[in-house]
């Protein structure tokens, strides 16, 4: 198993009910190390770009209303298999469909407020640590 890094956010609707203790610590128990981390408020510009491959979704609009409503959490997430581990951890986009335990099942309310996001691709982890992170601002701890 390779050690590889992933973006990770806690979505407005995570930070807002005071779920960023708990969405961390359930990282950091799994073996994902925050390496990088900070609190921003997004701009309709930065969602957007964010989540430039959503943008001829009819959710589109409403989905960057939503990431733009209240501050976020991003961070970057160290350790073994790092990208799909995170995956597991989060859960199905559908927090319906999300396997009993993981935090979408756990936390989120909606199929559009669910709580976490997390990179689901080496390439996209890599574009997505790049939007929100200078190398010297991410640390390692593998
Ligand atoms: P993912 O976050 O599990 O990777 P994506 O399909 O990449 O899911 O969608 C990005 C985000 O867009 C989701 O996490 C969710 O917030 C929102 N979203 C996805 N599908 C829908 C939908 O059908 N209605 C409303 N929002 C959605
Ligand atoms: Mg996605």
């Amino acid at each position: 198993m390779a050690v590889e890094r992933t973006l990770s956010i806690i979505k407005p609707d995570g930070v807002e009910r005071n779920l960023i203790g708990k969405v961390v610590a359930r990282f950091e128990e799994e073996g994902l190390a925050p390496v990088a981390m900070r609190m921003v408020h997004l701009s309709k510009k930065e969602a957007e770009g964010f989540y430039a491959v959503h943008a001829e979704r009819p959710f589109f609009d409403s989905l960057v209303q939503f990431m733009t409503r209240s501050p976020v959490v991003v961070m970057v997430l160290e350790g073994d298999d790092a990208i799909a581990r995170n995956r597991e951890i989060m859960g199905a986009t559908n927090p319906e469909e999300a396997d009993e335990g993981t935090l979408r099942a756990l936390y989120a309310s909606g199929i559009e407020e669910n709580t976490v996001h997390g990179s689901d691709s080496p390439e996209n982890a890599a574009k997505e640590i790049k939007y929100f992170f200078s190398d010297v601002q991410v640390f390692s701890r593998a």
